[in-house]
């Protein structure tokens, strides 16, 4: 396996794209699609654009649906609900479909939507996302950071970084793509231990610390929690 980190869908390549892709922005929509599939939502559908969301989700009847939508970390006015993991309710969810536009998981998520397998991975379904890896072993594979508007996000590089290790540590082999590889296993390996504290450092945990969702990150940080492994089934749709 050769593995390459992406911080941004900016400097993701275009071309050529790798057998499997890993998309991740643990503050928070890959959190939020993880735990919404948790419990008991029907899909997860991605938008990087609103109005493309609206005119797809008025075709869903209502009962099945909700929409959310984030811009700057917060709820989108007229939406059902914004991007907290934490709203994500059985009661809310189940069987229903979520409906779901963020400022920049769901554009790294539409980055890479060709790719032939397409997994999206947050610090709580670390181990769900990396034991699918050990089991397909891909012969190339993107782990792609959302980043915060282009810029470099501390958190989704701890999780690559967190995805690494447990791959080390199961005992599979692959090569280092890029420098970036060592980079985030080495941020995982100095904050492993307190994952919290880098969330608090990191400029989108602190947008969100002053939105008062503290809780949020706590539960961001969080490894392993949840045995769920959200893979993109048609354009978009998780
Ligand atoms: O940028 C994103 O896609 C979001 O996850 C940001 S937020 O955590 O909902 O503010």
């Amino acid at each position: 396996m050769e593995i390459f980190v992406y911080h941004t869908p900016e400097l993701t390549p275009d071309q050529p794209l790798p057998d499997c892709a890993v998309v991740i922005d643990v503050l928070r929509a890959t959190t939020t699609i993880a735990t919404a599939l948790k419990v008991g939502a029907e899909a997860v559908q991605v938008f990087s654009s609103l109005n493309d969301l609206l005119a797809t989700s008025a075709a869903w009847p209502e009962e099945k649906r909700l929409r959310a939508g984030e811009r700057g970390g917060a709820m989108v006015e007229g939406y059902d609900l914004g991007n907290s993991p934490l709203d994500c309710t059985p009661e809310l969810m189940m069987g229903k479909r979520l409906f779901l536009s963020t400022t920049n998981g769901t554009r790294a998520l539409q980055r890479v939507e060709n790719c032939p397998q397409l997994i999206t991975a947050s610090l709580v379904n670390r181990g769900a996302a990396a034991d699918y890896l050990v089991k397909n072993q891909p012969k190339t594979l993107w782990l792609l950071g959302s980043g915060w508007e282009g810029g470099y996000s501390l958190e989704d590089t701890v999780c690559a970084g967190a995805i690494a290790a447990y791959l080390t540590e199961k005992g599979v082999e692959f090569t280092k793509g890029n420098d970036e590889v060592t980079a985030a296993l080495s941020l995982y390996r100095q904050w492993q231990d307190n994952l919290l504290g880098l969330f608090e450092l990191a400029s989108h945990g602190q947008r969100l610390l002053k939105l008062d969702r503290l809780d949020d990150l706590r539960y961001c940080a969080t490894e392993d929690l949840i045995d769920i492994l959200p893979k993109q089934v048609s354009p978009g749709v998780l």
